[in-house]
């Protein structure tokens, strides 16, 4: 049985999704970031992590490309142009969306606040709708990132999207990311994930 240690509302609803995409059981310990209980597994007290028999994985998109490798699916092989393109989907994500969506959270309640930044939140923002240019144009016509089949950077990206519009307030530009996020929360994954942080 895997076990995921994290909140739901934090990144560990990226495990979450990718767990039920892969129809995997696990067991969740909802603990927050910064606890004593996050710090007990990890040096920086961030969550998620996740255990996998006794084997400790830290960070969320490793445990994504983790699981989607070791099960064979949401993902190219490693070693393959495929997969090259794949990882460059996910860094994306993660310098141009996550980026910009982390340094507005830490400048709004996660740095002490001698060190927070009025002007953070403005220059995230911009920041992050460049990513989102950047993306489109990259996505073109395709259902997903990589084409007509959907593997972790849609999971990472999707997962971004949503904190940027749910918590930022940041909206999508008019055009086809606002499907193609429809796509990925129209996945039965994603809307049982959805369910259980909801739930919880
Ligand atoms: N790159 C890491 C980032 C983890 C992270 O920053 N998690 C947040 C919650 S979503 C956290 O634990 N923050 C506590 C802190 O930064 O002190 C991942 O994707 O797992």
């Amino acid at each position: 049985m895997y076990k995921l240690i994290g909140s739901p509302k934090s990144r560990a609803f990226r495990v979450m999704w990718m767990l039920e995409e892969l129809g995997e059981a696990y067991e969740q310990d909802a603990v927050a970031p910064r606890s004593p209980e996050a710090l007990a597994v990890n040096p920086s007290a961030k969550v998620p992590a996740f255990m996998d028999g006794d084997e400790l994985i830290l960070d969320s998109v490793a445990i994504c490309q983790y699981l989607a490798d070791k099960h064979g699916k949401f993902t190219h092989r490693a070693g393959t142009i495929e997969r090259a393109k794949q990882d460059s989907f996910t860094l994306l994500a993660l310098d141009e969306l996550d980026g910009a969506l982390w340094w507005a959270a830490k400048n709004s309640f996660v740095l002490p606040e001698e060190l927070r930044s009025d002007k953070a939140a403005p220059a995230c923002a911009y920041e992050y709708e460049r990513g989102l240019g950047h993306l489109e144009a990259r996505l073109g016509d395709n259902q997903y990132v990589m084409g007509d089949e959907f593997t972790v950077p849609d999971l990472i990206i999707g997962h971004c999207m949503g904190w940027g519009i749910n918590v930022m307030k940041w909206q999508l530009p008019k055009g086809p990311l606002i499907s193609y996020l429809a796509r990925l929360r129209d996945r039965p994954a994603f809307k049982t994930a959805w369910e259980k942080r909801e739930a919880a």
